[in-house]
């Protein structure tokens, strides 16, 4: 018997009297709450009786989806109807975070929300949270792809983005006595209300089987397994614009008639369902393990899947749009279509191109090769050797047959050129090569050189990073293309990284500024300077960081049971845990300056700056010094945290699970933040962007985008210190040879980790790392000796300058103010004028 207010509909956590209807659309807040509440008791996934904070937030997303839908379909007649050339961004990677307060946000229906969620008893800050973060990427390279998103649809930008539904995006990471374990991620556990299956989207995609060469001499690559891309569609709205633009992942299917009903039945199981299993493996983990050939495989299919579903349905949208036509003019496809590759990832994209044109569309290799090279664009992001894609030529030619003879034709055609234009290349020549068999055991394919040779354009991601790739890198290429490699100065998006996770600044922003077009002209935010010096704007700035300052502590009492001072200076390092970003350096320093106050008295130690370090990242489950990192962070927080005598002055935390979401309560509670990558290997950085643009001082070496940053903000509000990138070469012979000095400081601060004073845990090995140096991967290859002693002393600037408080709130205001650079929305113009000459096209 059910009781009786169940009956009447009136779920039983829902106290106000609102009825069940669907207004979709609505901007009246009791209709909005109506249709709330229409989804919570109509949706096929929940009992309608409750309306606890899970249902409240998966209501609230459908009834935000309706919205969207409508304009995402407004957006495709549109672009349909006017045919722009359109850009498509291909990614592997995405981390999207939550997506309820970004929508609500774009759509600018936050009151209006917040008050129907009051209606119905709810709170929309609190539902919120109950949204789990689509973490379908490792950090800045997928974090990117998602600011550039939101750029596009805001600037009204006929673009999309592609990537793949991974089942398990990147690992919780959980924090044991013995540091991370990797947790599986189930992030579609129950369902993602944000993405919409397109069942009319499907295409097939071959692997293995072999190449057939047809009585006019064309090629068809037949035979293998097929499998389908299931197209799922993840709507992205522009802020304040109705377009509404598309992420469109690609999950991996296996047809009903590859389901052998027959063996099933007379029970093989398992070999029954054979294509179904290896089709669930490929959209199954972000990055799957690939120190077995097993893993390799998996990946490299993922890239070519990803590939080959884009472009099958670019073409598909091309072709459509010219319906009616007579024939298609290929020569048109340049003009309506830019592809652009987010990193090697996505190369297949380009023998893929290929394949197509000229297999199924019958071009020749000229014109084939013609129109790839004016659609195709590479963005490099890394310049760190083992992140430079190689793949085994045995693999690609078993896997992929038909793309391996495109590329041999590729790399074959290359050299001929070189031959013949540029005969004095000499070792240049080989460096150049896609196919490099220099191991005659193991022949490889370079995949960064077929970008190159490939892409009509290719870019680094800050002003160093691109000279040191025309410098280094792709030095070869500049003196035969001068004119083909960019710079493209990264960006995040001010709606998700100031508006939206710093509210309380952003409405002082908002107030001196009188108006709020800074959030989509970032550059307005210089008019801060003016008011630097302004005791008023200066007592407001500081109250928004206490009181960000202060729900910082409270998440960190919460998520680590440390409870830390709001009054201390916040000091944070977060970011994917490896060696050349040198959280080593920062956890030195913090050992460093543990043992000076342990030596002080306690009249000296009463002049210290206070400090709360925290430090935060998730370290590849494969990679050892990695992992010993994270639990050395720990172990150093669960001895100094825990020592009378010195706690008051320092505190050492690490922020598990470090993801998008935990980023947005971090960087608002933030006063300096660590960014000491060794000079010339951090090719951007964006963290050190968000920071800057929430106010937080920066601690940092001359690399990535903090060069840019730092002369936009004022060198004197930016705490420099170690080698640059000019010296790196130099200083690592010289440590080489024997030739280094190392600073007693840091023989003091080495020696205090391996007397033991951190516990039973053998950190020697960790130590000895930054011992001498033979090379990358053995020895202090990244610096820390070095740089070790200017870091210290610039520390010691920083615990100067936050003593003198309106000093420190006059240089946090300049950094707000020099940040409008570092708008995503200036790159993405620039990536649409510079590279794929696109213009907008707005939803009337
Ligand atoms: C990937 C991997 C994967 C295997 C383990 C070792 C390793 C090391 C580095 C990488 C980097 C992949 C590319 C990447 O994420 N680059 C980042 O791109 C950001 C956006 O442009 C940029 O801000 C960061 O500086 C850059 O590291």
């Amino acid at each position: 018997m059910a009781a009786p207010s169940e009956v009447n509909g009136d779920p039983i956590h829902c106290p106000a009297k609102v009825p069940a209807m669907a207004y979709p659309l609505s901007e009246e807040s009791a209709e909005v709450a109506a249709n709330i509440k229409y989804h919570s008791q109509y949706s096929p996934h929940f009992s309608p009786f409750k309306f606890e904070p899970e249902q409240a937030y998966y209501a609230t997303a459908e009834s935000v989806r309706d919205s969207l839908i409508k304009r995402w379909n407004d957006t495709y007649l549109c672009f349909h109807k006017v045919d722009p050339k359109q850009t498509y961004y291909l990614s592997m990677e995405y981390l999207q975070g939550r997506m309820l307060t970004n929508a609500i946000g774009n759509l600018n229906i936050l009151d209006v929300y917040a008050d129907a969620l009051h209606k119905l008893g709810s709170d929309l800050e609190n539902i919120a949270e109950q949204e789990k973060d689509a973490a379908l990427g490792n950090g800045g390279l997928g974090r990117l792809a998602s600011c550039f998103l939101d750029s596009m649809a805001t600037l009204n930008l006929p673009a999309w983005g592609y990537g793949l539904r991974y089942r398990y995006g990147l690992f919780r990471q959980r924090i044991t006595r013995e540091g991370q374990e990797e947790v599986a991620e189930d992030w579609l556990e129950k369902f993602s209300p944000w993405e919409i299956v397109r069942h009319d989207v499907v295409f097939p995609i071959r692997f293995f089987g072999h190449v057939e060469i047809c009585k006019d001499g064309s090629r068809k690559w037949v035979g293998g397994e097929v499998l389908r891309a299931l197209a799922y569609d993840v709507p992205i709205p522009g802020y304040k614009t109705k377009n509404t633009i598309s992420l469109r992942l690609w999950e991996a299917k296996a047809g009903s008639e590859d389901f052998n009903l027959f063996q099933f039945n007379e029970g093989r199981h398992e070999s029954s369902l054979h294509l179904h299993s290896k089709a669930q493996q490929i959209c199954a983990v972000l990055y799957p393990g690939d120190s077995i050939e097993s893993g390799k495989l998996l990946r490299l299919k993922q890239q070519f899947f990803l590939s080959s579903a884009s472009l099958q349905d670019i073409i598909y949208r091309f072709k459509e749009r010219r319906a009616g036509n007579e024939s298609i003019c290929w020569n048109e496809f340049p003009m309506k279509v830019a592809v652009q590759l987010n990193d090697t990832h996505p190369t297949l994209a380009i023998p893929e191109l290929m394949r197509i044109l000229m297999d199924d569309e019958g071009l020749g290799w000229d014109e084939a090769w013609d129109i790839t090279t004016k659609t195709i664009a590479y963005t490099n992001h890394t310049v760190l050797p083992e992140a430079l894609e190689k793949w085994p030529q045995d693999v690609m030619r078993k896997l992929l047959p038909r793309h391996m003879e495109i590329i041999e034709e590729i790399d074959k055609r290359f050299m001929a050129f070189i031959h013949s234009s540029w005969p004095d290349l000499g070792s240049g020549l080989e460096r150049m090569r896609i196919l490099d068999s220099s191991n005659p055991h193991k022949p490889v394919l370079r995949m960064a050189n077929l970008c190159v040779v490939s892409s009509h354009t290719v870019n680094g991601v800050a002003e160093l990073h691109s000279e040191i790739l025309k410098s280094e890198l792709f030095a070869d290429y500049v003196s035969i293309w001068p004119n083909k490699f960019q710079n493209k100065t990264n960006g995040v998006t001010p709606r998700r990284w100031i508006r939206f996770c710093n509210p309380r600044l952003s409405d002082i922003v908002t107030k001196w500024l009188k108006t709020d077009e800074w959030i989509t002209n970032l550059d307005l935010l210089s008019g801060l300077r003016q008011f630097a010096d302004n005791k008023d704007l200066q007592a407001e700035w500081a109250s928004a960081k206490m009181a960000n300052k202060n729900r910082l502590a409270h998440f960190v009492l919460q998520v680590t049971g440390v409870s830390i001072d709001p009054s201390s200076l916040f000091d944070i390092q977060v970011k994917r845990i490896h060696e050349y970003k040198r959280q080593l350096l920062n956890i030195l320093g913090a050992v460093f300056r543990y043992k000076k106050l342990k030596e002080m008295s306690s009249e000296e130690r009463q002049t210290a700056t206070p400090r709360t370090i925290m430090i935060g990242g998730k370290a590849f489950a494969t990679y050892t010094n990695a992992k010993r990192i994270v639990r050395l962070v720990n172990d150093v927080g669960a001895i100094v945290n825990n020592d009378p005598e010195v706690n008051k002055y320092l505190k050492v935390v690490f922020i598990p699970n470090y993801n998008v979401s935990v980023a947005e309560i971090l960087i608002p509670g933030s006063e300096l933040s660590q960014h000491i990558s060794t000079a010339g290997m951090e090719a951007s950085g964006t963290s050190n962007m968000k920071f800057a643009l929430n106010g937080c001082l920066i601690i940092g070496t001359l690399d990535g985008a903090n060069v840019e940053i730092r002369e936009e903000i004022g060198v004197e509000n930016f705490f420099l210190f170690g080698a640059k990138a000019e010296d790196v070469a130099k200083l690592r012979r010289e440590r080489e040879d024997g030739l280094f000095k190392p600073d007693p400081r840091f023989e003091e601060a080495k020696q205090f980790i391996r007397s033991g004073a951190f516990g039973t845990y053998d950190y020697g090995p960790l130590v000895d790392s930054l011992e001498g140096n033979s090379g990358y991967g053995r020895g202090d290859y990244f610096l820390v000796g070095h740089d070790f002693p200017s870091y210290v002393d610039a520390q010691a600037r920083v615990d100067e300058a936050y003593k003198d408080r309106r000093r420190w709130l006059k240089m946090s205001i300049l950094s707000t103010a020099g940040c409008g650079k570092f708008s995503s929305d200036r790159t993405i113009s620039q990536y649409a004028k510079e590279i794929w000459n696109i213009d907008h096209c707005t939803v009337p």
